[in-house]
């Protein structure tokens, strides 16, 4: 464990350079802050290494890429000694709302976490500010920062920092907040104390497991993303087996269910951060719509907005599959 006498650098108050740390991510109103160092555990790596090999990322060969500093994120900065992690809840009631009336309105549902902005540029803008401000009080300090564009488990760094626990969705779940979080990080070169990890609570509990359209769940902690909804509607591109298309239901972006039916997420809290004034325009149009949609309109309506990834084809790729289960549940009543 490191001790913060170590740190290089004269921090300006009295408070102790984790303490500084803490401070400073809440004031920016990140839900979660936790400390941990950058070696992975071997679990990690001896589960991500079966998960390629099986076949398990699909398509989603950046995966495998950047393996070296995935299993050694001190390549990722000159002088690594710390990672600060970080999480922002994103919970809001009326996106669940939305989706739980989307097929009245002609719609497909949408993953609640793409509802509004690009939670990638959100906290980014958060990171830099925490980087930022950490650095008027450690002024000599390096710093990386981290959120989904770096070949490290975010969810392994939660996991050690203590902000959250594994869930057998695979979601990491803070007792605070349920697995309702994104993650990010700031890889520093400071020395800070590291924080202790949380036990796992699912105990005999496999609803999430249970609740899965496809099946994606078929080992508890550990998902086959080739069935994963989230996968098939957003990183996959070209057909989606069809097998599959009953399954998706009414997903036209991404899954919840897993997470929807965890009994952490009951007390779920409303997000200061994401809340439900910011709607991407694209959640305003019908199925038809989508079905046809032009590429520069796709551009234009997912601008700052999650949804772009599955770039205009697999939104019409999507919304075909949707507005044919939508018809086929019509035609049953
Ligand atoms: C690829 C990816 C996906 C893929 C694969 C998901 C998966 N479960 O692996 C797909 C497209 C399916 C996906 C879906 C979603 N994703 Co995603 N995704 C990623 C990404 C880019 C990489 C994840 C990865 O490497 N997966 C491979 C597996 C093997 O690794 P891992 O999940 O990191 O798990 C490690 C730890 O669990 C660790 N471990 C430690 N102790 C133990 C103990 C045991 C027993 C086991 C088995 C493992 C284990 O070992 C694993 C390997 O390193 C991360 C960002 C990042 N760079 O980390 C976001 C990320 C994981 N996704 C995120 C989100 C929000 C989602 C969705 C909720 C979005 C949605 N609603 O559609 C869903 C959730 C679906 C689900 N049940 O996982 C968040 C996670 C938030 C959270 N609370 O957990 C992340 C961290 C993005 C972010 N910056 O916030 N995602
Ligand atoms: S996101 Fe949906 S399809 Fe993927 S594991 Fe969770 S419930 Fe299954
Ligand atoms: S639904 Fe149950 S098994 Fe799944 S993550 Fe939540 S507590 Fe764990």
């Amino acid at each position: 464990m490191k001790k913060s006498s170590d740190v290089p650098a004269t921090p300006s108050s009295n408070h102790s350079p984790e303490e500084i740390v803490r401070k400073t991510a809440y004031e920016i109103e990140f839900s979660l802050v936790g400390i941990t160092d950058l070696t992975p555990t071997s679990r990690s790596k001896i589960v991500f290494d079966r998960w390629i090999r099986d076949g398990r990322h699909g398509d989603m060969r950046y995966l495998s890429a950047g393996a070296d500093k995935r299993h050694n994120p001190a390549l990722l900065l000159d002088g690594a000694k710390s990672v600060i992690c970080v999480g922002v809840n994103y919970y809001s009631e009326a996106k669940e709302r939305r989706n739980r009336n989307a097929a009245r309105h002609g719609n497909g549902m949408v993953a609640i976490y793409a509802h509004g902005g690009d939670y990638h540029s959100v906290m980014r803008e958060m990171l830099e500010e925490l980087d930022r401000r950490l650095k008027e009080s450690f002024p000599k300090m390096t710093s990386q920062i981290a959120v989904d564009t770096q070949p490290i488990s975010e969810r392994d760094m939660a996991l050690k920092s203590g902000i959250a626990w594994l869930g057998k969705n695979t979601c990491v779940i803070s007792p605070e907040f349920g697995s309702w979080i994104f993650l990010g990080e700031l890889i520093t070169d400071l020395p800070l104390e590291t924080d202790k990890p949380l036990e796992s609570l699912c105990g005999s509990c496999t609803k999430c497991i249970d609740a899965c359209p496809t099946g994606a769940l078929d080992e508890p902690f550990l998902i086959d993303a080739r069935k994963c909804i989230s996968y098939l509607t957003i990183e996959k591109r070209g057909d989606i087996p069809e097998y599959l298309h009953k399954p998706i239901g009414l997903n036209l972006f991404g899954c919840d269910a897993c997470q929807q039916v965890c009994p952490f997420n009951e007390s779920a809290r409303e997000s200061s951060v994401f809340d439900d004034r910011q709607q991407s325009p694209i959640l305003d149009r019908s199925l038809e719509d989508l079905v046809e949609i032009g590429d520069g309109e796709f551009k234009r309506l997912t601008r700052d907005s999650a949804i772009s990834r599955c770039k205009a084809e697999g939104m019409r790729r999507n919304a075909g599959i949707v507005a044919k289960n939508l018809c086929n549940d019509l035609s049953r009543d």
